[in-house]
């Protein structure tokens, strides 16, 4: 593939090791090492999000775009369509990234009609499946673009006229075939506009009922085309509704069960709409863990000191080293992935600060695959945490986790062995244990 819209950025970027100072090398990330039982590459299944990457401009809500893309010149949409594909497949290459992820809309304009809107995205589709053919790039996830079309601004699926929720049955239908037609290994549902802003003219119940038949829909369409990716919902508590239905990672698994829908989907979790929800990133991805329903991961982080989806690159160390114990403890994510759901500052203009960026993403959540791999390798950490629940092994733990001592036996056995004596949590014992291994 020419080297046309990344000319300052060698054919691959190398791995050279962390002594390196080269902007434009891995000092982590090396794909084909193997960590355990798997390569790096195989382990972190990183991702491109089309959106920020390629189609981001830099515009915010007190600014005019900032970034001059040479993929986003052309006056014809579907040729600067066709161009931003281009560049993106370079760029993919380029860094050694093995997915991206995209809306509908990105990869192909929307059009006067919604019957022109099918045919650019086939358009779209086909080039970008010639692409995939000729690179080895796959297709992580698709989406369908839900809320920037001002006829959502009330919702898509929850929306109260049912002329809008049949566009957007009609639009997620077109973009699942998109996703199979690219061999998208799942599909992603984010309700944008899918919540509220005030209870005087919503009807919560309905509207929630109204979501679950739509998702109903889609998974009776997904066994009819025999699509096999997998289905993930993912949480976010606001923006841009006020309060959003898929609130976080237990609201989410709470409707999905309570909508007879929990067998077809898991969850998408990302860092940025944990920290808006009031979680952590890794208490998010914990709950949806041990609900066996952790699917994939947007990559990125918020800033804490603003509190919005700032959507930036993920480089703290700790979260990326917190991330990886849990998916390295559920044996990793299937067919998902890290996608860096992540944009450049506004003020990071040149084209190069989109690898930059993408460089340091991977490198961290390389360095966190690292070491959490060491931290769970040292049987300290396991050893405090069987330790802590040994008392539920035995005796009246034992009586009380098998349901054969209730409320009564318990006051017996109280009666007969008095108040129990208090046990350190060790939790600073703990967090010094994490950091001699953060390195
Ligand atoms: C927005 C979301 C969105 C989804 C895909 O905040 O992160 O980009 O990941 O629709
Ligand atoms: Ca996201
Ligand atoms: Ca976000």
């Amino acid at each position: 593939m020419p080297s046309k819209y990344f000319p300052e950025v060698p054919n691959s970027i190398p791995f050279e090791g962390r002594d390196s100072k080269n902007p434009l090398a891995f000092k982590f990330y090396d794909k084909a090492k193997i960590v355990g039982d798997k390569t790096m590459a195989e382990h972190l299944r990183f991702s491109v999000a089309y959106w920020h990457t390629f189609m981001g401009s830099g515009s915010d809500m007190f600014g005019a775009p900032s970034f001059n893309r040479a993929w986003r010149k052309s006056n014809d949409p579907l040729d600067r369509a066709r161009a931003t594909l281009e560049a993106a497949f370079e760029f993919f290459q380029k860094l050694g990234i093995g997915y991206y992820c995209f809306h509908d809309r990105d990869i192909a304009p929307e059009g006067e009609s919604f019957a022109q809107s099918c045919k650019n995205l086939e358009t779209l589709v086909g080039l970008a499946k010639t692409l995939q053919q000729e690179t080895g790039i796959k297709l992580l996830w698709g989406t369908a673009n839900l809320f920037s079309n001002p006829m959502y601004a009330q919702g898509a699926a929850t929306n109260p006229d049912a002329h809008v929720m049949a566009h957007a049955a009609a639009q997620v239908k077109h973009a699942i075939d998109a996703t199979h037609e690219l061999g998208g290994e799942n599909y992603v549902f984010w309700g944008g506009r899918e919540g509220y802003e005030t209870l005087l003219n919503t009807d919560l119940k309905h509207e929630q009922e109204q979501m679950a038949r739509f998702l109903h829909m889609a998974v009776e369409y997904k066994r009819k085309i025999g699509f096999k990716g997998q289905f993930l919902i993912e949480p976010k508590p606001a923006e841009p509704t006020k309060h959003q239905y898929d609130f976080d990672s237990a609201t989410t698994l709470y409707f999905l069960q309570h909508h007879g829908l929990l067998d077809y989907f898991k969850l998408n979790i990302e860092a940025n709409h944990a920290t808006l929800a009031g979680h952590s990133f890794e208490h998010e991805l914990a709950v949806a863990s041990a609900a066996g329903k952790l699917g994939s991961v947007d990559a990125n982080r918020g800033d804490m000191l603003l509190g919005w989806d700032t959507d930036q690159f993920p480089t703290d160390l700790y979260s990326t080293t917190f991330a990886m114990m849990i998916i390295l403890k559920q044996n990793g994510l299937g067919t998902g992935g890290l996608n860096f759901d992540a944009k450049v500052r506004r003020s990071s203009i040149d084209p190069v600060d989109l690898f930059y960026a993408h460089i340091g993403g991977m490198d961290a959540f390389a360095r966190g695959l690292l070491i959490a791999r060491k931290i769970l390798d040292d049987p300290s950490l396991a050893a405090l945490m069987e330790e802590r629940y040994a008392s539920y092994k035995s005796g009246i733990g034992l009586q009380l986790m098998t349901r054969k001592a209730g409320l009564e036996e318990a006051e017996q056995w109280i009666l007969r062995n008095g108040n129990p004596v208090p046990r350190s949590s060790r939790q600073e014992m703990l967090e010094n244990l994490i950091n001699s291994y953060i390195q």
